[in-house]
């Protein structure tokens, strides 16, 4: 027996009296389109997140963790109900969250759990099964956005990231009960296209310069629906809209021309006149070399090939220098929500999670944005640190496929709620508990069963232009059906080509692997019920 153990079981007495008396609470903080290539603990080359690493230190870092739907609503509501999008209706973000359905926090509230929901929500019905929210408007703004708070609109000073954060710390001091449990959900608009970063970062990262990834001008041969996308940063990623090239006289066109009316103020408009200035100062100079060095020749149509390549590698410096910073102001938030629960003795009987609605391109293929089975955006960052009094486990990966339709029943089995039958997810706790706590009533070291996940994503052509798609990830590769306007399949075998670039379907030896899979994937949509089963077969 090492010392390790020995100090362990000395403490066991202790964490089982300690979960017994007090029950367990839950703070969960989710990003949107945070992807996981840029948090260190994820073994990040361009930025550092030191405040979701010291979470990953304190918890279990899950390395093969999935969203059912790749976009922000969908995303949620899978989360709220454990169920995939064709169960809870909401497929796409045109649609409304039926908010009388049975979600994990209405469960948790009637188990005597207070529940709070602070941030982006993205649903259009506005939350039920809080006892409190205080939500972002639609898509939220980054400076002095507006909240609905219990059904009130209120303009807040500031920045979002910070924003949410004060709300939820002032929420936990000022505003819960304190002899009741809780479950909050903290949620980001950060980092959210267009990456408008706080006015203490701007000037972070301004010397840095990053390495396009080596697929950066993927052709896309063998993937027709990756041929007709629109979320490529050369060809749709706007210099004005989206990189902030705007210069007051507006001599600097915007790709698309109907945003031109808009100009700087398209930033701006929302802020006061010291924001603006701060603004300015940053981005007024960068304007005036971008407008020396390309402004006139992308007005006047005289761009040649190697100035397109030049623009292109300004375009993805300026992008990951935004985002970057966008990020940096996320990890300092999250750095103030664990100082929190620590110096308020809560960090011991909390589970705390770090999450995204989804991945995000940061070049790879060309992309911003997200919505393809593709491994940046179908993967999430997944951190879930669960007190050792209950049993957890510390500064680990978990191998284990999982998926946002697993966080409901997870979280109601932490808790010691029942899950009932019509969840679709399947608990995670086995693998962030690594012993049985005596009195835990969510005690369970089962590992998660060997799986395979399904995937379903419907909105199209807006805004990108990626065709719906179906699919299935088993460990080792990924069968995507695309259909509608695209109707093609597509086969990866990701231990050879974890990027995706080389559709393996209808190749010389892949006829049987194709068959397996094939009926695996039928499989997951009898279990899930999948009515698209019907329609769209071969
Ligand atoms: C907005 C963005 C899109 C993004 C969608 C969905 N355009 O419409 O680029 O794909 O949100 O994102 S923007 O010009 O309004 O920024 S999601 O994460 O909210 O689903
Ligand atoms: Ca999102």
């Amino acid at each position: 027996m090492n010392h390790r153990t020995v100090v362990n079981l000395a403490l066991l007495p202790a964490a089982c009296a300690w979960a017994q008396e007090k029950p367990l609470n839950i703070v969960y903080i989710m990003c949107d389109d945070h992807s996981y290539q840029t948090i260190s603990a994820y073994g990040s080359t361009v930025n550092h997140t030191p405040n979701i690493d010291r979470l990953a230190e304190r918890g279990v870092r899950f390395t093969n963790s999935f969203v059912a739907n790749s976009l922000s609503g969908p995303s949620r509501a899978c989360m709220l109900t454990g169920k995939h999008s064709h169960a809870n209706g909401f497929t796409d973000n045109t649609k409304r969250f039926d908010g009388s359905q049975q979600t994990f926090p209405k469960l948790l509230q009637q188990a005597g759990y207070q529940t709070a929901m602070i941030g982006k929500w993205h649903l259009v019905s506005l939350p039920t099964g809080f006892d409190y929210y205080d939500i972002l408007t639609g898509q939220g703004d980054y400076y002095n956005p507006t909240f609905i708070c219990n059904g009130q609109h209120l303009q807040r000073h500031g920045y979002s990231t910070t924003i949410t954060t004060n709300l939820a710390l002032n929420w936990l001091a000022n505003q819960r009960d304190p002899q009741r449990p809780f479950c909050l959900f903290i949620h980001h608009k950060a980092p959210h296209r267009t990456w408008m970063p706080d006015l203490q970062d701007l000037e972070l990262f301004s010397d840095s310069t990053y390495e396009l990834p080596s697929n950066f001008y993927d052709d896309y041969s063998g993937r027709r629906a990756a041929q007709q996308q629109r979320m490529s940063i050369a060809k749709d990623m706007d210099v004005v809209y989206d990189l902030k090239m705007a210069d007051r006289d507006s001599i600097i066109h915007s790709f698309d021309p109907t945003l031109e009316q808009w100009g700087r103020a398209m930033y701006t408009q929302r802020m006061d006149s010291a924001q603006q200035a701060a603004w300015d100062r940053h981005y007024q100079p960068l304007i005036a070399k971008f407008r020396e060095r390309f402004g006139q020749k992308i007005a006047s149509g005289t761009m040649t090939r190697a100035d397109s390549l030049e623009l292109n590698r300004w375009k993805y410096q300026q992008y990951m220098r935004d985002y970057l910073r966008v990020i940096h102001s996320v990890d300092r938030n999250v750095g103030r929500v664990l100082d929190y629960l620590e110096d308020n003795d809560l960090l011991e009987n909390t589970l705390i999670v770090y999450t995204s609605d989804q991945g995000f391109y940061m070049g790879e293929h060309g992309w911003f944005d997200k919505r393809f089975m593709y491994e940046e955006s179908f993967r999430t960052p997944l951190i879930m640190s669960l007190p050792t009094a209950y049993g957890g486990k510390q500064g680990v990966t978990s191998d284990a496929m999982v998926q946002n339709i697993d966080y409901a029943p997870t979280f109601l089995q932490a808790t010691g709620t029942a899950i009932p039958s019509d969840i679709q997810g399947e608990s995670v706790l086995g693998e962030i508990q690594s012993s049985r706590v005596q009195g835990f009533k969510g005690s369970r070291v089962r590992k998660l069963k060997k799986r395979n996940l399904y995937y379903h994503y419907y909105e199209y052509p807006d805004e990108h232009r990626v065709n719906r798609h179906f699919g299935i990830r088993t460990p080792r590769y990924s069968l995507m059906r695309f259909y509608g306007d695209v109707n093609q399949w597509e086969l990866y075998d990701l231990q050879r080509d974890p990027e995706n670039m080389h559709n393996l379907y209808g190749k010389p030896g892949t006829l049987n692997l194709t068959r397996k899979l094939k009926k695996k994937l039928l499989q997951l949509q009898e279990l899930y019920d999948d009515p698209i089963r019907h329609t769209v077969k071969d």
